[in-house]
């Protein structure tokens, strides 16, 4: 792309999986790309700067809402990509408010930056909606899984703050013709996961366990069943919806789902372990006081109208997780 017709993208987000992704995949496209980083001694920016020499990094905070519109000034982005979040669902039970704080009026302070810093209305916004806003629950779950129609009944301050942040981005569309979106994602996984994520936990406890620095792992209920893909198809699914005429809300899955048994499964079988049950402890901690029994998406909407379809399967997700952290942790040995 010709240096004049750069496109300036903005994300916040930027330290955790999917910015990482996404700012990977924005550069390949070439956008000059801006993203907001918090604290005065953020621990994981060093990281950021060494891996996206070619993001350049704002101090902002989704709760400070003058730290946005100053972010906005500097980026003078078309598009803004809104990442941040408290995102776990088990931590969110723990920190209530501020999960409200920042993942749920976090938005409208984003969107109300932006209104206020755009005057003619040409930013693109994308809001990282959740599959946790449906619960999982047996009477609003579809056979062939959610789609963008499906009721919501959120199990967790989590899923109830992503639910305002999906409304209040459909209503500055509705209001002020805004090109706000949210695509509602489902799990997505993949080398850049937080260990605190059960995938990512497993995956690098199961190199763990193969080189001899763990013995086994600790988790809470393996029941639970996921629609997991894999997080670098997740981001072009992003930008896509950026990239059409129309705004419109979408779902992105794989239309698939698996139990964390599952997922055991496979991943021990990578280090040539078939039963995993020795190596695996419950752990109450690890439990939630609200469960959400079973996600699967319908991205048939996607795949029609974005030509957006997941590449990686799930034996192809598990076995690229563990084998990353193999080669991570065998540098310890
Ligand atoms: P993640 O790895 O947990 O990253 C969350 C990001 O939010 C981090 O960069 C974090 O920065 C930032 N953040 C937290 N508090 C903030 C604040 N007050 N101000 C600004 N930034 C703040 O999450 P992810 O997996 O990449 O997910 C990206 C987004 O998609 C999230 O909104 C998540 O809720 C949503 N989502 C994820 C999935 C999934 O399966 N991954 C599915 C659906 C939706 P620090 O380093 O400063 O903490
Ligand atoms: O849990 C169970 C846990 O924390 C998955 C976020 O990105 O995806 C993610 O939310 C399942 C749950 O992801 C452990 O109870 C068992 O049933 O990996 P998770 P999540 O809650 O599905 C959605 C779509 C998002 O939007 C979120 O931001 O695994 N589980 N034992 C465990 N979970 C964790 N974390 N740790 C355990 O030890």
């Amino acid at each position: 792309m010709a240096e004049a017709t750069k496109k300036r993208a903005l994300i916040t987000g930027i330290t955790g999986q999917d910015g990482g992704h996404l700012a990977a995949l924005l550069h390949e496209k070439g956008y000059e790309i801006f993203a907001i980083i918090r604290g005065q001694h953020n621990p994981r920016r060093e990281a950021t700067e060494a891996e996206y020499p070619y993001v350049t990094l704002i101090e902002a905070d989704l709760g400070d809402q003058s730290s946005l519109i100053r972010a906005m000034q500097t980026a003078k982005p078309d598009e803004v990509y809104n990442l941040g979040a408290i995102s776990h669902v088990g931590y969110s039970f723990k920190d209530p408010m501020l999960t409200a704080d920042i993942t749920g009026k976090g938005v409208l302070n984003m969107l109300e930056a932006i209104r206020l810093t755009d005057p003619e209305n040409k930013v693109r916004f994308y809001q990282a909606s959740t599959s946790e806003m449906y619960g999982g629950l047996d009477y609003n779950r579809p056979e062939k899984g959610y789609t963008e129609e499906s009721a919501f009944h959120p199990r967790s301050p989590y899923g109830v703050a992503k639910l305002y942040g999906y409304w209040i981005t459909k209503n500055y569309r509705e209001s002020y013709d805004m090109f706000a979106v949210s695509g509602i994602l489902f799990n997505h996984e993949g080398e850049r996961r937080g260990v605190e994520f059960v995938t990512r936990k497993i995956t690098n406890a199961v190199a763990r366990i193969k080189l001899g620095l763990q013995t086994h792992i600790e988790l809470g209920d393996l029941w639970p069943q996921r629609d997991w893909g894999y997080a670098g198809d997740y981001v072009e699914g992003m930008w896509l919806m950026l990239q059409q005429d129309e705004p419109k809300d979408y779902v992105l899955a794989t239309g698939e789902t698996h139990s964390i048994e599952e997922f055991l499964t496979l991943a021990f079988k990578e280090i040539g372990i078939d039963d995993w049950k020795p190596y695996v402890k419950q752990n109450p901690a690890f439990m939630r006081p609200a469960e959400v029994d079973l996600l699967l998406g319908d991205p048939t909407k996607a795949e029609k109208e974005l030509g957006w379809k997941r590449k990686v399967d799930f034996p192809g997700l598990v076995k690229l997780m563990v084998e990353h952290d193999l080669a991570i942790e065998s540098t310890k040995v």
